[in-house]
């Protein structure tokens, strides 16, 4: 199967972002955004990409989950300053609520490679840093919506290889627990990438998502190909409920792929990385209902962002394709 793309496609693009003088103005480029449900509001955490190609956060608002009002200022976590190292960029946020309480886990690039980041907020009108994970070079993490065993659960995806004219990117999903949300502890491996096929390379997107059938992962692939071309798409996998080391089933083809022309073209061409995803309805227990929409936003060419759609009921038959 293949998500629904909204017919609001790009629903945000570098016009929709507010001139916040002097360090952002006339932005190069909004995309890979985090995404929440707040009240009755839709929630988007932008990742804007200034001229100076310096990185800022900004949140956009929605009551309808297509057409977001962006907030004319920067997200900043209190307590960052603190920091001991430089950070250049913070970037590529992904939000879960868990116990009424929203997180955002973030990368880094530091001098020594990527870190992942926490903040947390009740209002998302202010935002506090909770710390950086250990020294591991890692990127493409994000939290489980509860915890298991007490504990709370990421996945995240460790640097280790480089793409051909680019980026340090890695191959393997790890699963991993913390008590304080900055010590972790690597648990298992639990996808790795499929060599010669549409996900080679692999990176977890939005949160995982809860239902009767287990934990639904929506993730990217990279096809590599020689000059540097790689192309992003998502595919979705799904874990087991209780143990979500193990895999309980996978999609053979990706469920997104770039095909628009603001997929094809632009700052990076051939992306679609999801970042953010917001379900329709979930029951009493906190399932995804069967016949409910997910929402799934990405990053587009790392220019601007897209929303594709599809019933939960189909994204899990998607993984025994
Ligand atoms: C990855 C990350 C993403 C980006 C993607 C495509 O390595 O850096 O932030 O969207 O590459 O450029």
């Amino acid at each position: 199967m293949t998500l629904e793309r909204s017919s609001h496609n790009p629903i945000l693009t570098r016009h929709d972002i507010p001139d916040i003088p002097l360090r952002l103005t006339d932005v190069t480029s909004v995309f890979n955004p985090a995404a929440a449900r707040f009240g009755d509001a839709y929630l988007l955490m932008l990742r804007v990409q200034s001229r100076g190609r310096e990185t800022f956060l900004l949140m956009a608002e929605s009551e309808n989950g297509v057409e977001f009002a962006v907030r004319p200022e920067l997200v900043e976590f209190r307590g960052m300053g603190d920091r001991t190292r430089d950070v250049y960029h913070i970037y590529d946020p992904r939000i879960t609520e868990i116990d009424g309480v929203h997180y955002v886990m973030f990368a880094a690039d530091m001098d020594d490679g990527c870190r992942l980041g926490v903040g947390l907020t009740r209002d998302f009108d202010s935002f506090e840093f909770v710390g950086f994970g250990a020294d591991e070079d890692v990127r493409n993490g994000v939290l489980f919506p509860e915890r298991i065993d007490g504990h709370y659960v990421r996945l995240d995806r460790p640097n280790r290889v480089s793409l051909e004219g680019g980026p340090t990117s890695g191959d393997e999903i790890f699963l991993s627990t913390s008590d304080d949300l900055v010590t972790w502890t690597q648990i298992a491996s639990i996808a790795r990438g499929r060599p010669h096929y549409w996900d080679e390379r692999i990176g977890s997107g939005p949160p995982p998502i809860k239902t009767r059938d287990g934990w639904l992962h929506v993730y990217h692939g990279i096809a590599t190909h020689f000059g540097g071309s790689n192309i992003y798409q998502a595919g979705v996998m799904l874990l087991d409920l209780t143990d979500p080391t193990q895999v309980v089933a996978r999609s053979r083809n990706n469920i997104l792929e770039p095909r628009e022309m603001y997929e094809l073209v632009g700052q990076v061409p051939n992306v679609v990385f999801p970042s953010g995803v917001i379900v329709g309805r979930e029951d009493e227990e906190g399932f995804a209902v069967a016949d409910s929409t997910i929402s799934i936003y990405y990053g587009a060419a790392d220019t601007c962002i897209g929303l594709a759609t599809t019933p939960v009921a189909d994204l899990i038959a998607s993984c025994v394709d």
